[in-house]
């Protein structure tokens, strides 16, 4: 494993917990705190792989759970792979399926060794334990593999939290057990709700487990944002400075700096690409959605600041009336301007910490995005 995975800090920042990495993958080099685009159906919708490079994207999000479902890891692993199936060369990171088999399957049946559940999309039935979770992503071939967890909803009772928290960090076990790939890295992921107690067992037990890197889950799932941020400030204290951590499923601009601030690695999320299809574009005065009659008449770009392809070429009006006709190219040219918008302020937040003015990025994002969040 040491050889294929290795986690390396190159610079911290002097007044805030960020620290600059660089994570080596079988599958590239990627440098951290950064975005990673999501691609549930072995797809960033909308987007083809040879773009997602010229956008500078070195790594992408998948997904165990519905790639299981549909096509079926059998085709995948006959096609070489997600990697080889998908036509994307560089790294990925897959999802268990702890978030999707809690939040869309239907009749679940949780017990300690595992969760039946019907699919969301045929109804049929299925079983899935940590071991048969590590099997599905060892054949994706994924270059992170995530542990299979229980992710809890918002509001929830401590005791049922408890419950939960203690089967993540009994399948963490079992998934580590299982799991045999050595050009594969496996993360476990801390649940625990918003109780400090919980979230401390968790990262205590999982800590001493030894993974090469840690997920933060069940955030994110409508608790307000302060308690988010004890629970990160917690995990800080909590998980070694010398392994990647990754805040699962968080990425408005807001959350992913504050997040890097208090010494988050990783981040993923569906708004970019979801926002953008429906006209929802990310700019450096805030949100601006294209189907305001006001940009009617509006020629200049998206965003006057941005240096993107989309920015460059094509005015607000021209997209606005794209979107207006359904016109497919709408949500290509718009999911390409947020996805050049997430990778860039990554981007942006590891110069930043270098050269020691990132508190002037987190004031700037406070002030432009703090509004929107919450
Ligand atoms: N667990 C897993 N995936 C996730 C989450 C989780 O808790 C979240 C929570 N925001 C997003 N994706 N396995
Ligand atoms: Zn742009």
């Amino acid at each position: 494993m040491k050889d294929f995975f290795n986690y390396e800090v190159i610079a911290e920042c002097p007044h805030t917990r960020a620290r600059v990495a660089r994570m080596s993958t079988p599958h590239g080099i990627i440098e951290t705190p950064c975005f990673m685009p999501v691609g549930t159906q072995a797809t960033v919708k909308a987007m083809a792989p040879f773009e997602l490079e010229m956008l500078g994207a070195r790594i992408i999000l998948s997904n165990a759970y519905h790639l299981y479902l549909r096509p079926g890891v059998d085709i995948i692993e006959k096609a070489g792979g997600l990697h080889g199936f998908m036509g994307w060369d560089r790294a990925i990171l897959t999802d268990s399926g702890g978030f999707q088999v809690f939040s869309l399957a239907s009749l679940r049946n949780v017990s300690d060794d595992g969760v039946e559940f019907q699919s969301h999309l045929d109804g049929s039935r299925h079983f899935l334990t940590p071991a048969s979770v590590m099997a599905v992503e060892e054949s994706l071939g994924s270059d992170i593999a995530m542990c299979f967890d229980e992710c809890t909803s918002y509001p929830i009772s401590e005791e049922d939290a408890r419950r939960a928290t203690l089967r993540t960090i009994r399948w963490a076990m079992l998934c580590k057990q299982s799991h045999s790939r050595p050009d594969q890295a496996l993360f476990g992921i801390i649940q625990g709700s918003v109780f400090p107690e919980l979230r401390r067992l968790c990262g205590e037990a999982l800590v001493d487990m030894d993974f090469p890197g840690y997920g933060i889950g069940g955030l994110a799932v409508g608790e307000p944002k302060r308690m988010m941020y004890d629970v990160l400030e917690l995990m800080d204290q909590l998980l070694p400075r010398s392994k990647p951590r990754y805040l699962m499923g968080v990425g408005h601009p807001l959350d992913m700096v504050e997040a890097i601030a208090l010494g988050v690695d990783m981040f993923d999320c569906v708004l970019p690409t979801r926002n953008a299809r429906n006209g929802s574009v990310l700019t450096s005065r805030g949100m601006l959605n294209v189907r305001r009659q006001e940009l009617k008449d509006d020629l200049s770009p998206l965003d006057p600041k941005c240096n993107c392809y989309v920015c460059k070429n094509f005015s607000r009006a021209y997209i606005r009336h794209l979107h207006k006709a359904g016109e497919i190219l709408a949500s290509r040219l718009c999911t390409w301007h947020n996805l050049h918008f997430m990778l860039e302020l990554a981007r942006e937040a590891r110069r930043t910490i270098v050269d020691g003015s990132f508190p002037r990025l987190l004031e700037y994002c406070r002030k432009v995005f703090g509004d929107e969040t919450d």
